[in-house]
């Protein structure tokens, strides 16, 4: 579907003086022609991805902590008027959803491998264990604790390669009345949208409705229900019951004829996005190529996953960003992977705002235009390009 060529490890920021000998894996994305899942050509094994150091925390913007908290009441209530609920949230990060079911006082296990997120989902009260979910760790969950009520995951299951061990495990340890909830990005957003940064080592999969269902049938589990999401610039929440334990709702059957419409299955479709995405590359790049010859000031905004894709792909060196700023103490300090720009902290874009400042966390748009005001009603401006290279005034 498209090759981006060789790229650095999304999240692998990196000390200055350890530059040397980064390594590059390639990065290419290909359809499955039988059920349509969009995804990885090649994949790079989770414990490399995921250390016990990784840098991402889920709780680092406002908008994602009370998306958080939404989900979190929305699952206690499918669970009310259970006495012995319990809960299983596959990849808990830092807590910032099962936080709010341990203060419930639900019976709730956050599966994380990575133990420094791990860590603090236990200082906020989360009952966590430091593993990859698979299909012995959800048997060994069921035979300790019994069936889950609910099994949640968000923005985790598409970065699972062994997406067949996920599936089994979850039909194991689901309760028979039980209701698996997972969201992550949606294919029919990032097609729309020509997001092709979401395209990254940790994301092996790009899930559509149709794709869910041919994957989880499988197992014996089948979606009763879809929930589009703003979050992450555009995500599905899938609702999967055991077979035949509820009824779909209507809009199940509506999203597959949507999808028809987009017409996941046809090559012309991925030429149509391969082409946008190309030409983004080139509007990107001539925009900060005109910027840096007329001697503006420009800096990247939050060092995010997606951010990798995109300076790589479009070429962009500290000759286009001076430096990149993140409110991630761990990324701060570093280099970003495979452009080595330097990563400082907010404080750096406030002490001395620049010209423009390209919004690497395009997905939080409204959170960071609404706390960037100083910058924008300065005459900064911020530059995005999903879904099209543009420079934002300030009422944007
Ligand atoms: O799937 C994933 C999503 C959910 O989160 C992961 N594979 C990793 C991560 O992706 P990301 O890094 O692209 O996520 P975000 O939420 O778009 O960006 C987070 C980064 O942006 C953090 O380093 C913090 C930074 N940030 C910032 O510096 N200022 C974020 C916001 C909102 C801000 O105002």
């Amino acid at each position: 579907m498209i090759d981006f060529g060789l790229m650095p490890i999304a999240n692998g920021f990196l000390s200055p003086e350890n530059v040397e000998g980064e390594d590059w894996f390639p990065l290419a994305v290909v359809v499955c022609s039988r059920c349509t899942m969009v995804q990885l050509r090649d994949v790079i094994p989770p414990e490399r991805l995921f250390p016990a150091d990784y840098v991402f925390h889920s709780s680092t913007s406002a908008g994602m902590a009370s998306h958080f908290e939404e989900f979190a009441h929305a699952l206690l209530r499918e669970v009310s008027g259970r006495n012995d609920a319990f809960i299983v949230e596959i990849g808990s990060n830092d807590g910032i959803l099962l936080r709010h079911v341990a203060a419930a006082g639900i019976r709730h296990v956050g599966v994380e491998p990575a133990g420094r997120v791990a860590d603090v989902a236990r200082s906020r009260g989360v009952n966590t264990e430091s593993r990859f979910f698979d299909s012995a760790v959800a048997a060994e969950l069921r035979a300790e604790h019994g069936a889950a009520h609910v099994i949640v995951s968000a923005n985790v299951i598409c970065h699972i390669a062994a997406i067949h061990e996920v599936a089994a495990g979850v039909a194991h340890l689901l309760h028979p009345e039980g209701i698996f909830v997972f969201e992550d990005p949606y294919l029919g957003d990032i097609l729309e949208l020509a997001s092709f940064d979401q395209m990254y080592d940790e994301h092996v999969f790009y899930f559509s409705l149709a794709s869910v269902q041919y994957l989880f049938a499988q197992y014996g589990l089948e979606v009763v229900d879809v929930m589009r999401q703003r979050v992450h610039g555009g995500s599905m929440r899938y609702f999967l019951a055991h077979a035949g334990s509820r009824a779909a709702s209507d809009r199940v059957a509506e999203m597959r004829a949507r999808e028809e419409e987009l017409k996941l299955g046809s090559a012309a479709t991925y030429d149509t996005f391969r082409a946008r995405v190309a030409a983004k590359r080139e509007a990107l790049r001539s925009l900060l190529e005109r910027l840096r010859s007329e001697g503006r000031r420009v800096v990247g905004y939050a060092a995010t996953s997606k951010s990798t894709t995109t300076i790589v792909y479009c070429g962009l060196t500290q000759e286009h960003l001076e430096f990149i700023c993140d409110t991630t103490p761990a990324k701060q300090g570093k280099v970003s992977p495979g452009a080595h720009i330097p990563v400082r902290p907010h404080q750096a874009f406030v002490a001395d705002y620049p010209d423009y400042a390209v919004l690497f966390a395009w997905n939080h748009l409204t959170e960071v235009l609404a706390k960037e005001q100083d910058f924008t009603q300065g005459g900064g401006r911020f530059i995005a390009y999903v879904p099209e290279v543009r420079t934002l005034d300030a009422t944007s």
